[in-house]
């Protein structure tokens, strides 16, 4: 019999590369979608093209325990993965109550509704790098203490605590991978990389003057989305649950990447990028490096897409598609 697999946030960046890779794996794919989705497929369920004939889908919302409980229970499934969140941390700061509750109570739901049914079904829960925030130390790892500076970064912290609570309360194989940024001509178009690819090819073709961007200084560690889905999936394939930092382990700034993606279609980025305090936030996270030895050396991951290579490949997206 096939394995099933649940997937929350499947119609995000995540979500559509993990449907992919545990098609090919031979899974029965589910994903929880908001009911406008089901309603407005092309705009909403863009990045499920490909698949969205071999996957099924369940309206839900992740603001109640009864919808999760009821399409867990429906689904039965082997491998849970919760990957839906308010992950725009910029918008975290002017939306916190929403941000908070959605993202924190979503997390216990999806863990108490494995609890309940008393199936052996695996969970994982997705981290992020942002829980280290103001770091404690550089590279950071699995030991390195949490300090959030965003109430994104909060929600993470106390999804990841939840996540190890249920595994050693109940002894649930629950894990979290605390990822970083990683990104994809899948991206959401407000996260800077997104954006940078994008104003690079619309000022190419003539279609935008400038480009507008906050804090060009803080240094993030960028990696190639697709790879990352497969950590997520290795990590449930253990015999024991765990958490592991997953990064590229190298940093470089927002300037480096703007650079670059100017760069790479003959533009010299002086010349249309202005500074715009708006988009500053009022804490930032000033430089986030992963050291992976854990997944590398127990689960043999390792990112393979370098920095260079992650930006050609967004601008001639799209370049490609804006054309
Ligand atoms: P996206 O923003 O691309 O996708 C988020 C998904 O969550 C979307 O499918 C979205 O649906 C869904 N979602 C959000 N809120 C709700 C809600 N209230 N009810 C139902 N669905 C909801 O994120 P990514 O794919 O980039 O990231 C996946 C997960 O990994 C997130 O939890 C993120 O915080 C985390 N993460 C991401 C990293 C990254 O660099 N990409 C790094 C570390 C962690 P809809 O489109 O309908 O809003
Ligand atoms: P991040 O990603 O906050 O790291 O969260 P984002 O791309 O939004 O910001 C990265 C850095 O760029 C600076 N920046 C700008 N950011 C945006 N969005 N827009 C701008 O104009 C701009 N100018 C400068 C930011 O200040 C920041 O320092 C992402 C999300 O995917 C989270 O869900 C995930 O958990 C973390 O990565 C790891």
């Amino acid at each position: 019999m096939k394995r099933k697999a649940l997937i929350t946030g499947i119609s995000g960046q995540d979500g559509s590369y993990l449907a992919e890779f545990l098609l090919k794996k031979g899974y029965q794919v589910h994903g929880i979608v908001r009911r406008v989705a089901l309603e407005n497929p092309i705009q909403r369920l863009w990045r499920l093209n490909k698949i969205i004939k071999k996957i099924h889908l369940h309206s839900g919302t992740m603001d109640n325990y009864a919808s999760i409980f009821k399409i867990f229970n429906q689904v039965k499934p082997n491998e849970f993965y919760h990957l839906a969140a308010q992950s725009y941390v910029d918008y975290s700061f002017q939306d916190q109550f929403s941000t908070l509750n959605s993202n924190i109570a979503s997390t216990h739901y999806c863990l108490s509704a494995i609890k309940e049914s008393g199936l052996k079904t695996k969970f994982y829960f997705a981290g992020s790098s942002e829980m280290f925030g103001k770091v404690k130390q550089i590279p950071q790892n699995e030991n390195t203490p949490f300090h959030p500076r965003s109430p994104y970064g909060i929600s993470k912290v106390t999804g990841f605590d939840l996540t190890r609570n249920f595994r050693e309360s109940y002894g649930i194989h629950a894990s979290s991978g605390i990822l970083f940024n990683h990104e994809s001509e899948k991206r959401g178009f407000e996260f800077v990389t997104r954006k940078i690819s994008r104003a690079v090819a619309s000022i190419k073709l003539k279609k935008q003057k400038y480009l507008e961007l906050g804090n060009l200084n803080a240094q993030r560690d960028w990696g190639y989305a697709p790879e990352y889905v497969k950590g997520m999936w290795m990590m449930l394939q253990e015999k024991n649950p765990d958490d592991y930092v997953v990064g590229t382990g190298e940093t470089h700034s927002i300037k480096y990447f703007a650079e670059k993606a100017f760069d790479t279609l003959g533009l010299n980025f002086q010349k249309y990028i202005k500074i715009n305090k708006k988009f500053y936030r009022p804490a930032e996270v000033d430089i986030l490096v992963a050291d992976s030895k854990k997944i590398n050396s127990k689960l043999g991951w390792k990112a393979k897409t370098k920095i260079d290579k992650l930006i050609e490949i967004m601008v001639i997206n799209d370049f490609k598609l804006l054309k």
